[in-house]
């Protein structure tokens, strides 16, 4: 199995070379592909040395999986040149997941939907994919009508360039701004461009994505998408309304026996998600579950993951996963 990682040198594509390697996937040989600048570069992959490759070796080189992070546009370019050769890629990108031929996969929820022919998949936003994972269940259970959801979002997912501004501005260097304001002791209510409806292009993924994932075109998501000086993951504020009435204990014994789920929800000892604590790992952590005692039928939640793990590299592993599972190679 020749597996190529697109983006490797990036922040996503080393967590997706870390996520390889604990779980043991059982490539062969590493395709580590990056810009022109680290062409030639070697990466160390369980203990052996890879060189860097650009995309036009790498697809030379007819890799049965491509890992693509690498953003859209190279997306968009050469996930097509890939599935020609007859590589399978699962894209990080928002470029393909609103496509209405390509499926949006979070395999907790939906790898079932693949099939042999499925050469380009998209992997979800990250802050969809822990909005879904703790969704789900409930949505089978009692119908989730609406959501509104307020994120706090970890500096991580807009990339290097964001970490070295908060780094800069902690010791109150000069540097290059990735943000339009300082991020430090800061909160900027702006996650990737805005758009002609004065949502973010993140608030609108969470709107578009949902439904996808859930194949229910009548879940409504309102999303307000906030960057805070954090690293570990991403935080959602999460109040759903649904179609039935329920119960907070069985609301929790659900997202309890739910694969990929922590429940953390001990309020008398101080137990709650934090990103601190899920950053590095693969779950999604769920807690401060109640009723919403203004609204009929309406739950709260809190639900942190971190972004860089289930939110992009881990998921796109576990599709990698699943296809190797069903023996289509
Ligand atoms: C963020 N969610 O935290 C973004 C990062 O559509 O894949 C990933 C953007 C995307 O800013």
């Amino acid at each position: 199995m020749k597996v190529a990682v697109v983006g490797a040198t990036g922040m996503v594509g080393q967590v997706m070379l870390q996520v390889l390697e604990e779980r043991n996937f059982p490539l062969t040989e590493l395709i580590p592909v990056a810009s022109k600048k680290s062409v030639g570069k070697e990466l160390t992959f369980k203990g052996k040395k890879f060189k860097v490759v650009d995309l036009e070796t790498a697809v030379g080189r007819k890799p049965e999986i491509a890992l693509f992070s690498a953003g859209g546009e190279t997306s968009l370019e050469w996930a097509p040149k890939f599935a020609a050769v007859g590589t399978r890629v699962i894209d990080n990108s928002s470029a393909w997941r609103m496509h209405p031929e390509i499926k949006l996969v979070v395999p907790e929820i939906n790898a079932e939907a693949l099939t042999e022919v499925d050469k380009i998949i998209a992997n979800p936003n990250c802050s969809t994919i822990q909005l879904v994972m703790a969704l789900s269940p409930l949505h089978k259970k009692y119908g989730v009508r609406r959501v509104v959801v307020s994120t706090y979002q970890s500096i991580t997912g807009t990339g290097v360039k964001a970490v070295e501004q908060l780094e800069n501005e902690y010791i109150g260097r000069a540097g290059e701004m990735a943000y339009p304001y300082p991020i430090h002791k800061n909160a900027i209510p702006h996650c990737d461009v805005f758009l002609e409806n004065d949502y973010t292009k993140e608030e609108m993924k969470l709107t578009h994505e949902t439904k996808k994932i859930l194949a229910d075109d009548s879940v409504l998501v309102s999303a307000t998408a906030v960057r805070i000086p954090v690293v570990g993951g991403h935080s959602e504020s999460v109040n759903v309304t649904f179609d039935q009435d329920f119960e907070v204990g069985e609301v929790k014994n659900l997202l309890k026996n739910t694969n990929g789920v922590v429940v953390q929800d001990h309020v008398e000892v101080n137990q709650y998600p934090m990103p601190i604590y899920a950053e590095g790992k693969n779950e999604v952590f769920v807690g401060r579950i109640r009723r919403d005692f203004t609204a009929k039928n309406s739950l709260n939640m809190w639900v942190v993951a971190d972004n860089l793990r289930k939110g992009a590299a881990t998921n796109t592993v576990q599709i990698a996963e699943y296809l190797l599972s069903k023996d289509w190679f």
